[in-house]
């Protein structure tokens, strides 16, 4: 466990509080889930219907980050414009339910963190911390920061209390325990998993080339949810894509709010991304909302595909 994460050591660190006001949430996103699976008469700023769970989430996370003194920013995949929180240096983004449209089917789902030192929309590369939860059959964590990267699992009060301890050393948020499953998380050598989204007649030619390539040498594992998909990578190597497409080239996720954490995290995990031609964390930064194509995995196979555009 490292000092900038224990309950002291938090206060004045405003990644690590972001880090941990997530961490705590997350058990209440995850109960609250439900009762929101229904649409609201709401669309996003980037033309998406909004689920009651995507605005709850996103509520709930707007108030208790932007009650970060050093917060001066919040920008969120689910409302319009930067809130202004005030003087605070860092800049922080969310995605409040990455893959919402999985939870009708009642499938994995994921919370997003960015936390930048810069005014947004910002380059990757004024990304100081990021870190995502995997709402899967168990909820964890992943955070990366000067290099670490970190998993742990999120246990709440009540659902410690009917489980038999692991043995390890708790670590309490409040009455939300974190516990490092894996630290220095890195990408295997070997990969072995793909997942690649889009409708595959509007892939471009020469991403369908590379996919092909691809599928000749690992195995497709693919959900929906872009932090369930990465994380499959992350866990077992591989190469996670949302490409361009025809009707679309600049893909479909978005840079502030997914393309630069995910980057961030898998880049410190020893991987690497692209945009096709270059890091996400290179990419610049026009427009909060702006998508991007994403392509994130082992370093050789981010790096056979900006070879073959
Ligand atoms: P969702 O629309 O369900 O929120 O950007 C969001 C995202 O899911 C990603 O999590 C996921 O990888 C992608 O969109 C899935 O898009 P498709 O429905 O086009 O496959």
């Amino acid at each position: 466990m490292h000092d900038a994460e224990s309950p002291t050591a938090e206060s004045g660190d405003a990644i690590a509080e972001a880090f941990a006001v997530v961490a705590r949430s997350a058990p209440e996103i995850r109960d609250g889930l439900a009762g929101r699976r229904g649409k609201t008469d709401g669309r996003n700023a980037s033309g998406e219907t909004q689920l009651a769970a995507d605005v709850w989430a996103d509520d709930l996370l707007e108030e208790r980050l932007t009650a970060i003194d050093e917060v001066g920013q919040f920008a969120s995949e689910e409302r319009d414009d930067v809130v202004d929180a005030g003087d605070g240096e860092y800049a922080v983004t969310v995605d409040p339910l990455d893959g919402s449209s999985n939870l009708k089917p009642n499938n994995t789902m994921g919370t997003i963190l960015g936390v930048y030192d810069a005014d947004l929309p910002a380059p990757g590369s004024h990304l100081v911390g990021a870190a995502y939860v995997l709402y899967g059959p168990i909820t964890t964590m992943v955070t990366a920061r000067e290099g670490e990267v970190t998993e742990y699992v999120i246990e709440s009060e009540a659902r410690r209390a009917s489980e038999p301890s692991s043995g390890d050393e708790p670590r309490d948020d409040g009455e939300v325990r974190r516990r490092a499953v894996r630290e220095d998380v890195t990408l295997p050598a070997d990969p072995t998993v793909y997942g690649f989204g889009g409708r595959v007649p509007n892939w471009t030619d020469r991403f369908a080339d590379y996919a092909g390539d691809v599928e000749e040498e690992l195995k497709l594992r693919y959900g929906g949810a872009m932090i369930g998909d990465v994380n499959q990578v992350v866990t077992y190597g591989g190469v996670f894509a949302y490409p361009e497409l025809d009707s679309r080239p600049e893909g479909k996720l978005r840079l502030q709010f997914e393309g630069n954490p995910i980057a961030y995290i898998v880049e410190s995990a020893g991987g690497a991304s692209s945009n096709g031609k270059e890091s996400l964390l290179d990419a610049d930064a026009e427009e909060i909302h702006q998508r991007t194509p994403v392509y994130v995995g082992n370093e050789d196979l981010i790096e056979r595909l900006e070879a073959e555009f």
